[in-house]
């Protein structure tokens, strides 16, 4: 079969760009190419490029793997991205990456393609350990692999810090406007974490830059919303039944999409509002909702579901009492977010249901279960704060961070282990080793620096319920500990 890699000839059924993609130059560079970025912001801008036009392709960049590049690159960077749900199917060429490169082996065209004036944005999806943030301090953390060796060697940037940095000095040593970074990952206040991130580093590595990054690059935050599971060998050859191709860069993800963005480019962007992103004065309010409701649902059904057996979203939504305590949840989760015009939380719940129903999708318990250091501040540590501070009922978020600790112990019910996947996998597992009782290993697990807010951990109440819940779980198993959180 003919591999994808041009528009010629592709069956009716099939959307393809309503323009011509070589007629476009870049104006962006997108760090982290992975599935997510080719189901929605390539998409955005696909669609954008096809509205209005302008020089905006991208140039993706992935910092270690040369899998992404090796997919697109024979592709001339187009890809199928097909979108399912119950209701329909939609499959659709994407005609927006112009280049794929790899860092480790296209360092020079990364690095010129950075310092070229036509990149006025730098988007990124490195995932949230990709930053190298110490959570305690929102600064530098020193034993983030990229971050010590570009501390060490600044003008051979390995990481984000680290190129972003180089490039911004690069840039302003020849009197280039610096680029706007767009950070898509799932982060609080995602662009000032990055500018905070940026400056701290740079107050090492090129303390002259700091308040240029400070006061003169934009770092628009943005709240991204899309179900995007890895790709498989059923997602090519779906895409290759569907194509009539061979195309190893297809991506299968839901056909909802959502893309909430602060206006602050100062040298353009792309039309992405024509392609129906949201641009709004204070994105916090809507990323918070997302992480809380959305995220937070995902990381507590993934450890409870990955325990009791269900390898995928899609089969905890078969299950009827964890679906239980998924609607409860993103109730408890609404009830600390600030009213949001326009937005009903029970409705936007309901919709999160039916979402992670789909059908079609192949999402993972175990997937998003990875990172847990990572993700469960934002998710479920920060909000069941807020409800601790205002007084409502905390067991939904006690269940959650028990069900989280009971997964760190790195073996499931039938006593068969599992890796965790977590770039603190060696300090949780170290922290865990020594514990005999629950309640050991909650009082263990909350010391850990930047994971629970210190007000919360310091609450008797709160860890015994933690510890409890948890001690079901060891005692009785997962599939009881729900059960039992159901009926109480
Ligand atoms: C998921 C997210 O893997 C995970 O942790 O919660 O990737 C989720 O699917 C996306 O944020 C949806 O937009």
């Amino acid at each position: 079969m003919r591999r994808l890699d041009d528009l010629r000839g592709l069956p009716d059924t099939v959307l393809r760009p309503a323009y011509d993609p070589w007629a476009h130059g870049a104006g962006i560079v997108h760090i982290g190419l992975g599935a997510f970025h080719k189901a929605h912001q390539a998409a955005y801008t696909d669609a954008a490029l096809a509205a209005r036009g302008g020089d905006w392709r991208i140039i993706g960049v992935s910092l270690r793997s040369a899998d992404a590049s090796e997919a697109l690159e024979p592709q001339n960077g187009l890809y199928t991205l097909i979108a399912r749900d119950a209701e329909g199917q939609e499959a659709r060429v994407i005609g927006a990456i112009a280049r794929a490169l790899a860092l480790p082996r296209h360092r020079a065209e990364v690095l010129q393609a950075l310092c070229d004036p036509a990149t006025r944005i730098v988007s990124l999806t490195v995932t949230e350990k990709g930053y190298g943030i110490d959570r305690a301090t929102g600064g530098i953390d020193r034993t983030h692999p990229a971050i010590a060796a570009d501390l060490a060697d600044p003008d051979t940037p390995t990481g984000v810090a680290g190129l972003l940095v180089w490039a911004l000095g690069q840039r302003l040593a020849a009197r280039m406007p610096p680029f706007a970074v767009l950070c898509c990952d799932n982060l609080p206040d995602n662009g000032s974490m990055l500018r905070r991130l940026l400056a701290d580093f740079a107050r090492e590595a090129a303390p002259a830059l700091v308040s240029h990054i400070e006061t003169e690059v934009a770092f628009p935050a943005t709240m991204v919303d899309r179900i995007t599971p890895a790709g498989t060998d059923a997602t090519r050859s779906l895409a290759a039944d569907l194509t009539g191709r061979q195309d190893m860069a297809a991506v299968e993800t839901e056909r909802f999409t959502q893309w909430v963005i602060e206006d602050h480019f100062p040298s353009g962007r792309p039309a992405w509002d024509a392609a129906g992103a949201l641009f709004v004065g204070d994105v916090a309010p809507y990323e918070k909702m997302k992480l809380r409701m959305l995220n937070g649902a995902h990381s507590m059904l993934a450890y409870a579901g990955f325990l009791a057996g269900h390898a995928h979203v899609r089969d905890v939504m078969a299950d009827a009492a964890l679906v239980g305590l998924i609607r409860r949840h993103m109730g408890a989760a609404a009830a600390t977010l600030p009213p949001l015009p326009g937005i009903d939380p029970a409705a936007y719940a309901e919709a999160l249901l039916t979402r992670f129903a789909n059908p079609h999708l192949a999402h993972q318990t175990y997937q998003i279960a990875m990172d847990g250091t990572e993700k469960m501040p934002q998710r479920i540590f920060s909000p069941a704060g807020d409800a601790h501070a205002a007084g409502p009922d905390l067991a939904p978020f006690a269940f959650a961070t028990a069900a989280w600790m009971r997964y760190v112990l790195g073996y499931c019910d039938s006593g068969q282990a599992y890796a965790l996947r977590d770039p603190r996998e060696a300090l949780l597992r170290d922290t865990v080793a020594g514990c005999e009782t629950a309640a050991e290993i909650v009082t263990a697990l909350q010391a850990l620096p930047g994971l629970v807010p210190p007000a919360l951990a310091a609450d008797g109440t709160w860890s015994a319920a933690v510890a409890h819940r948890l001690s079901v779980m060891m005692e009785h198993g997962m599939r009881a500990a729900i059960d039992r959180e159901c009926a109480a």
